[in-house]
């Protein structure tokens, strides 16, 4: 048995006019009451710092600047650093990130349990727009004040398990578990911000959104036989409602832990890592039985191409 007890830690929300000091003294009372739940690691949403900003159109890019961090751990971030070194709880958090060489990232890390950064991704599937869309009902501005991820779906050995990311969006695509999948993803854990409705179907509203979202990861975990944390930054922030909706799911596609709040909550389970071995020495033992012959379209084309087109 390879037990991680593992928190979710659901935030609820964070306005624009709030400071990063007082989202972080949250964090650190989520993190406290996972290591006095006895977690070993605690996972934070996506953006976790600030509000959902790409709501928000900015031309100004001090502005935008503004809600980047250019190192981590920062000033704001050591206290939470700190805290679970002290603990000895693995964490996880998403955050917008600004490089030395001036390029912009919806990033998410994980430490281990003495607070190193084990592992760093980038968020690859970034949804919305770039401009401004009067025909929306709020903006979804990712694809203009981030870039594309440059780092893929990497996975890293920490707790004596295999741990990937992904952030929000990567959710809802296949590829990003399977490629997880073939290096052997145990665990991939997650953070969102997801409007509770959709801005471009207004009559797409929560249980819809919240059906989709589950549906994405209970898919990706049982189709890797790997366990799937996702962690909602959920609730009203600024008159935009955010769903909430986090889980915990096991290999086998199931449900094990569900947030009922919209608030900062705390979701707990005891994760056996090797409850994934049956699913990937059996029906997704990826060596036996994949036929990458008849996959080819997946890695040459992005878009749907009809036969003779
Ligand atoms: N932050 C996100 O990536 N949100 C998207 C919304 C825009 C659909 C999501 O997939 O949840």
């Amino acid at each position: 048995m390879r037990e991680i007890v593992i928190g979710g830690a659901q935030m609820g929300p964070i306005q624009k006019a709030d400071s990063r000091a007082a989202v972080v003294a949250r964090m650190i009372a989520l993190l406290d009451r996972g290591a006095d739940g006895g977690c070993d690691l605690v996972v934070f949403p996506e953006l976790c710092l600030t509000t959902f900003f790409p709501r928000w159109m900015m031309e100004d890019q001090a502005e935008v600047d503004r809600w980047f961090e250019r190192e981590m751990p920062n000033g704001a971030t050591e206290p939470l650093f700190a805290r679970a070194r002290e603990r000895g709880i693995a964490i996880s958090f998403g955050y917008a990130e600004l490089t030395p060489e001036g390029r912009h990232f919806n990033t998410s890390i994980l430490t281990d349990r003495t607070g190193a950064i084990v592992g760093k991704y980038r968020k690859v599937h970034l949804p919305g727009h770039a401009e401004y869309d009067p025909d929306r009902a709020f903006q979804h501005l990712e694809k203009r004040y981030f870039e594309p991820g440059d780092l893929g779906f990497r996975v890293w050995r920490n707790m004596d398990a295999w741990m990937g990311m992904c952030i929000c969006n990567d959710r809802r695509w296949p590829e990003t578990y399977r490629v997880m999948g073939l290096q052997g993803a145990e665990l991939i854990t997650l953070g969102y911000n997801t409007p509770s409705v959709n801005s471009q179907m207004s009559d797409e509203g929560p249980e819809q959104r919240l059906y989709h979202s589950e549906l994405s990861m209970k898919a990706g975990a049982y189709q890797n036989s790997a366990w799937v944390v996702g962690v909602a930054k959920a609730g009203d922030e600024d008159g935009h409602p955010l769903l909430g909706g986090s889980v915990i799911v096991d290999p086998n596609g199931f449900v094990v832990a569900r947030a009922e709040t919209e608030a900062d909550e705390l979701i707990v389970h005891a994760c056996d890592m090797d409850a994934c071995t049956f699913g990937k020495e059996t029906i997704f033992d990826f060596k036996r039985h994949r036929r990458i012959e008849h996959y080819g379209r997946i890695c040459s084309q992005t878009g749907v191409e009809h036969p003779g087109d």
